[in-house]
């Protein structure tokens, strides 16, 4: 787990060896802490190098470990014990420094990086502090305000970077262990006393209490309720006003009130949650690791709305060709200038020409006979998509993939309509598409492996998390919208307001409630949807709506809105008043209260007090029961892809994990008796009935969510 070697006849050169990262996990301690002892003990060994195996330095802690007792030699001792040595160590830093291992390099007395190296201390994002002296030892050596924006943002930068704030004494294009080994024979006759980083005094800025005050301030705002960035503050207020010694305590007892939390468990679990996601398997047997994707050398984007341009974006930027198609010359003439601006903005943030020569805009579907893919944008309306499908089927040749970018209408149908079933696939993007970070990847029943490898790998190259998933209306994270947003509507039948439902949402931890988000994606969209399923139409009495609808009940509430033309923000109305249309800043609308006691008093309802917890228990909690059906559907694999599709796709709030791993820490026990308390009052919402697969959890004793399926018994997998 640590090599060791001597090099140029007097250098040790220890080489950390535990793929992919070099994880520091026990028995990489173990052999760190053997190495260096005979490193320092050998006479004949002048200087040491610490370099990591495959071209990484290390990863950091591994945070596998977490979860059970710590074993082997604890890290803070042994990195005490290489800084405190009298012979020059010099880290050698390719691929990463991070958390842990940015701390190890940290105690090395210089610090050489590779020029495609990136470094921090990413600790934050799992919960944690850096509590190997990550706190003390950063703020000593460039300060309070750069120390304090990386570790409490878990920023990680450029090795270039790095050099300018002083993390490293060196950035080199050339081996990077080489380098080091020559930087440490030069290093040997210097002293080591002004490079141990415990021993000097933090440089403090005048102002540090309003420093200190302003990022609180500014975390509490961006991070409500989350637990680590603060204890952060802390920490590096300790580097600040303590010496090492006491400040390195503090860390300690910091770090002893985060390791345990909720909040933690959440985090990391997301982090491996979203490396999970990746790995697909279908009904076949194929999977993520034996099925080759085809390379996309060109493709086509139909449509350019909102999402069209999107997505035409997400695959300029990344080096891909776009033919963009519109139907009229005027649409077109909009959407060329809209994604010309966007890709030149999104070129301008990350400091590279745009790659406006890879676009062309045409009228002609004709003019995708060539390409490698095409991705569907328009309406959302089954005849218009099948009438494209057949259409490209016509034109694009045989081996071009079909994918459509429709949030819930069913892929299977479309692919029966052309002449190449299963290279039929949904790519379903999240508005706006070149921003946000999720991908569901919607494989028909016909869909080949070879395409979902195709779409999955296209996903990564548009810097997508994707998550495949199966076909069934809705897909994942639509199907479970519904009964959340149900939910919202039933409890303003009953007496609250948007406001009050969004409050209680975003103080649970989401980014936005569900009216605010409603009025930002467009209440058309839903609208249209409604109207597509029969849900509503002309055949409904405007004046006296129906509040049964296709054998459950229904809130027809949604549907009035829209037919007073507010769509949300676009039309600078919706579920709130905005200051223009296009405005982002929502108001509460005192014509939406009086239409909600017009509402009220129309049908009889009696407004009562809802508090919070009940907002928070209906509206989660017949998120995670849809989660639970999805599970027993087969549409979703595991509870990490669903967990996964909300935080990226959805603004469920990382630190709470996702709804189902929300659900297993509140206790599926109580889930299960909150539904149905919840389900006896509304025996006539059947997203409230627990769904079988919460009740066999919960019969089997609740497992943790890692084990769920393993009582997933699906009898058919459409993944
Ligand atoms: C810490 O250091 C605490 C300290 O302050 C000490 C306190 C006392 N541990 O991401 P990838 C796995 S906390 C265990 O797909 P990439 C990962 O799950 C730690 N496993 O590759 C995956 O496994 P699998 C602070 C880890 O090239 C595989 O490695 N450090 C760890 O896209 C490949 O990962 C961090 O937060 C780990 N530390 O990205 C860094 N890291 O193949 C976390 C990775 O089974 N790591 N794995 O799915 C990362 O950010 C990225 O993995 C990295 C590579 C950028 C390193």
């Amino acid at each position: 787990m640590a090599r060791y070697e001597l090099v140029k006849r007097s250098v040790a050169l220890i080489t950390l060896t535990n793929p992919p990262v070099n994880a520091l996990s026990s028995a990489v301690r173990h052999g760190i802490a053997k190495t260096m002892e005979r490193a320092l003990s050998d006479p004949k060994v002048t200087a040491v190098v610490i370099c990591g195996e495959n071209g990484r330095f290390c990863g950091g802690a591994d945070i596998r470990e977490f979860a059970g007792p710590l074993r082997g030699p604890p890290l803070v001792p042994l990195l005490d014990l290489i800084e405190a040595g009298e012979k020059p160590v010099v880290a050698a830093i390719e691929g990463v420094a991070l958390g842990g291992g940015l701390e190890l390099a940290l105690v090395c007395h210089y610090r050489i990086a590779h020029f495609k190296a990136r470094l921090g201390l990413p600790e934050v994002t799992l919960g944690i502090l850096p509590a190997a002296g990550g706190t003390q030892r950063l703020p000593r050596l460039i300060g309070i305000p750069a120390a304090l924006e990386l570790i409490t943002t878990g920023r990680h930068v450029s090795a270039q970077e790095a050099l300018k704030l002083g993390i490293v004494d060196q950035v080199t294009e050339q081996n990077a262990c080489e380098v080091a080994v020559e930087f440490a024979l030069r290093a040997i006759a210097k002293p080591l006393s002004s490079r141990r980083l415990s021993s000097l005094t933090t440089p403090c800025p005048p102002n540090l209490d309003a420093l200190l005050e302003a990022v609180t301030m500014q975390i509490q705002k961006k991070a409500r309720g989350v637990m680590a960035p603060l204890a952060c503050v802390q920490a590096v207020r300790a580097a600040a006003t303590m010496p090492y010694s006491q400040g390195i305590k503090r860390e300690s007892e910091l770090m002893a009130t985060l390791f345990h939390s909720g909040q933690a468990r959440a985090l990391q679990y997301c982090f491996f949650a979203e490396r999970t996601a990746g790995k697909w398997t279908l009904p076949s047997g194929a999977q993520w690791n034996d099925t080759k994707p085809r390379e996309i050398r060109s493709a086509a984007v139909i449509g350019l709305g909102t999402m069209g341009r999107g997505i035409a974006v997400s695959l300029a930027r990344v080096g891909i060709p776009v033919i963009a198609v519109e139907s009229d010359k005027k649409l077109l003439e909009t959407g060329r200038q809209m994604v010309i601006g966007m890709l030149e903005r999104d070129a301008k943030r990350r400091g590279v020409s745009a790659s406006l020569n890879l676009l062309k805009f045409t009228l002609s579907l004709e003019d995708l006979k060539d390409v490698d893919l095409v991705i569907e944008a328009v309406f959302e309306d089954m005849a218009l998509k099948k009438s494209v499908f057949r259409e490209l089927s016509k034109v694009c040749r045989p081996a071009t993939l079909l994918c459509t970018n429709t949030s819930g209408l069913d892929v299977d149908a479309l692919a029966g309509v052309t002449d190449r079933p299963q290279l039929v696939i949904g790519m379903h993007f999240f508005s706006p598409a070149h921003v946000m970070k999720l991908l569901e990847v919607v494989c028909g029943p016909r869909s080949s492996s070879e395409t979902v490898a195709t779409a999955m790998s296209l996903g990564k190259r548009m810097g997508k998390v994707s998550v495949a998933v199966g076909n069934c209306p809705g897909f994942v994270g639509n199907r479970m919208l519904k009964p959340y947003s149900d939910q919202a509507s039933f409890l303003l039948e009953e007496g609250a307001t948007p406001e009050q439902i969004d409050k209680a949402l975003e103080d649970f931890g989401f980014a936005m409630g569900v009216f605010r988000m409603s009025d930002l994606a467009g209440l058309d969209v839903g609208w249209r949807v409604r109207k597509e399923s029969g849900l509503t139409g002309p055949d409904v009495d405007p004046k006296n709506p129906p509040r049964w609808r296709q054998g459950r009940k229904y809130c027809p509430i949604p549907d009035m809105v829209c037919e007073q033309g507010r769509f949300g923000q676009k039309t600078g109305r919706g579920w709130y008043v905005y200051d223009k249309p296009g405005g982002t800043n929502a108001k509460p609308d005192p014509l939406i209260q009086n239409l909600l006691e017009t509402y009220r008093s129309r049908y009889g309802i009696k407004p009562r007090n809802i508090t919070d917890q009940e907002i928070i228990e209906r509206c989660l909690f017949a998120l995670a029961n849809e989660g639970f059906r999805i599970l027993e559907d087969g549409i979703a694999a595991r509870p990490e892809d669903i967990d996964v599709i909300y935080l990226f796709g959805y603004g469920f709030p990382r630190h709470r994990g996702g709804p189902m791993f929300y659900a297993s820490m509140v206790g599926l026990q109580r889930v299960l008796e909150r539904l149905e308390h919840y389900h006896q009052a509304h025996p006539d919402v059947p997203h409230l009935e627990p769904s079988p697969l919460l009740k066999k959890l919960v019969a089997c004793g609740s497992p943790p969510v890692q084990k769920w399926r393993e009582h997933i018994k699906t009898m058919h997998s459409h993944l």
